[in-house]
């Protein structure tokens, strides 16, 4: 019989708004087609051009109020480019510190709050046996060669008595909406058990997070203490209780990410290892990395990175490619902008053009798919679809043979006794995501005793004295590095002191892109393109998929929403 056309819109459980069109063959419910569509339109670059250059990154970090850091560092790393300021050490290890938590707290809050729901059946661990939850939890994180953050059954048997008063008032409130019992969730009622209970601990961890990046931020989000030159909060971290608290919290995370995060992972791996084999969820397998936190001083394109840069094509792990910012480009045939072809972000433009949607049938409105559907840019590179992200940079790190990178990887997959092929998946995006916090929650604490040892040797220095009316007023520069979602690069253009034009590509424009040019997909459609749903009415598998990407809409489109939106609707015609 006929396909059968799905409407997701908005999709929840992510930042801004979005919308997925998916064409499902009735035969063997099979996605046939996609489209992945932002719905909302924002203008941040546009609210840029005329402005002191020294005051971008205050107002880029609005771009979004998740990797606001991200975004200020960024906008800051551009100015820094086109005066040709270089940072010393000790605004280089702060700004890593900051960073690094911002990228621990985004993937825990990714993982537990915003995705875990689309592996985890949260009614099934009313049926678990709270001693069986706690033998689970011993399991996996023996699997991991860690001490379990928790595998006390009393716990678990307070937490599913918790979650049987939110069934019996009739209110699961945040769990409310979910598609509990389709068989594509595989987990055990015990192990449900176990990772719902994570998913509470993991709100606690959230927090000291957020205390970590106050403490050099001022304040989160959006914190305030970088400068173009370096970070002025040195003073505030010279009392030693500071970086002590820091490294304290540090230390906290640590152990909740070997000892619950990560065993969620080996758990997730062999429960869904059939998915994984199968693929679901890969996509592109293009991957593009800019390389991100500078581990050494001076220019920062030359230092060498925690994570690599490079580009690894349709999966080869045998050859990667540098990456050369001059070959980064914006596409907008199928986006609601006006540009003659695919633009540089050095030149680019952000000139609106709604064409809107087309009616089809009973006043339904649709997608005009063959046009333009997106408020979302498609970028390229070389004229390549590509995707970016934890995922992304672990598999370049792989390529590049890097020691660190590899290290992480490889134990995962040699103790889950999978390869890395099954991490073209939507799990192994989720899993990607868990090895990089692993990671980072390693080095961060190397990184404190570095400054810690500075700052005891009488270094004080954290701000590259810049003249700005000294320097010349016409300048152009870009700052790219690695966000939590991916690569992300602000290009700045400055005449007469003043910004002429700033463009801003950020990972979820990169992943989350229309059609191009020449009718290819952009990494989410291309995830979604051949899933398998197990019920139609139940878009759980492609709700996994879209979700593995963390995918965040008010960063991709960079204004408020100003069009009445209808809210909560999905549709099978
Ligand atoms: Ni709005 Fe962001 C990150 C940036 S977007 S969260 O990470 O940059 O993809
Ligand atoms: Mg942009």
């Amino acid at each position: 019989m006929a396909n059968k056309h799905i409407v997701i819109d908005p999709i929840t459980r992510i930042e801004g708004h979005m919308r997925i069109e998916a064409v499902i063959d009735d035969a063997t419910n099979t996605v046939v087609d996609v489209f992945c569509s932002s719905t909302m339109f924002r203008g941040i670059e546009t609210i840029l051009k005329g402005r002191d250059p020294r005051d971008c990154g205050l107002m880029a970090m609005r771009i979004c109020g998740v990797c606001t850091v991200t975004h200020f560092q960024r906008s800051i790393e551009a100015v820094e480019n086109a005066f040709n300021v270089q940072v010393p050490a000790n605004a280089r290890l702060m700004r890593n510190l900051i960073q690094g938590a911002l990228f621990m707290h985004d993937h825990l809050v990714h993982y537990y709050h915003l995705h875990s729901l689309d592996w985890v059946d949260v009614i099934s661990a009313l049926d678990a046996d709270p001693h069986a939850a706690a033998t689970e939890a011993a399991k996996w994180a023996n699997v991991a060669g860690e001490t379990p953050w928790t595998a006390d059954a009393a716990i678990f048997s307070a937490m599913k008595e918790r979650l049987a008063k939110f069934v019996a008032k009739g209110r699961l409130g945040i769990f409310g909406n979910g598609y509990w019992g389709n068989s594509s969730y595989k987990l055990t009622p015990a192990q449900n058990l176990v990772a719902i209970t994570h998913y509470f601990q993991a709100l606690e961890v959230q927090r000291d997070l957020g205390q970590m990046m106050t403490i050099i931020g001022g304040k989160d989000p959006h914190p305030q203490s970088l400068v173009v030159g370096g970070i002025t909060s040195i003073n505030d971290i010279r009392d030693p209780e500071r970086m002590k608290l820091f490294r304290d919290l540090a230390l906290r995370v640590r152990q909740f990410i070997k000892g619950a995060y990560i065993p969620d992972m080996y758990m997730l791996a062999q429960m869904y290892k059939d998915e994984m084999s199968a693929g679901s969820g890969a996509g592109l397998k293009s991957f593009l990395v800019y390389g991100g936190f500078p581990l050494n001083d001076g220019p920062i394109e030359q230092a060498a990175k925690l994570f690599p840069g490079g580009i690894v094509h349709n999966g080869d792990l045998t050859k990667v490619t540098d990456f050369d910012p001059a070959l980064v480009t914006e596409d907008v045939t199928h986006a609601w902008y006006a540009a003659p072809s695919p633009e540089h972000p050095s030149v680019g433009t952000t000139t609106p053009d709604y064409t809107g949607f087309k009616n089809i049938t009973n006043g339904v409105a649709y997608l005009d798919t063959d046009n333009k559907y997106s408020w979302i840019k498609s970028p390229l590179y070389d004229d390549q679809r590509v995707e970016v992200g934890p995922l992304a940079r672990m598999i370049v790190g792989y390529a590049r043979g890097d020691v660190r990178i590899k290290g992480y990887v490889d134990n995962f997959i040699t103790r889950a006794n999978i390869t890395v092929d099954h991490l073209y998946s939507s799990a192994g995006r989720t899993i990607g995501r868990a090895l990089e916090s692993e990671l980072m929650s390693d080095i961060i604490t190397d990184w404190v005793d570095e400054l810690n040892t500075n700052i005891a040797s009488g270094d004080l220095t954290s701000w590259t004295k810049f003249d700005f009316n000294a320097v010349s007023q016409n300048a152009q520069g870009y700052g790219v590095e690695e966000a939590p979602r991916g690569a992300l690069g602000h290009w700045i253009r400055i005449e007469n002191g003043k910004v002429a034009n700033y463009q801003a590509v950020v990972p979820s424009t990169w992943n989350a892109g229309p059609r191009d040019h020449l009718g290819r997909l952009g990494a989410y459609e291309e995830s979604i393109k051949g899933l398998k749903v197990a019920n139609i009415n139940e878009p759980l598998e492609i709700l996994r998929t879209v979700h593995s990407f963390d995918p965040c809409i008010a960063c991709a489109v960079h204004v408020v929403d100003t069009r009445g939106k209808e809210l909560g609707s999905f549709k099978v015609d």
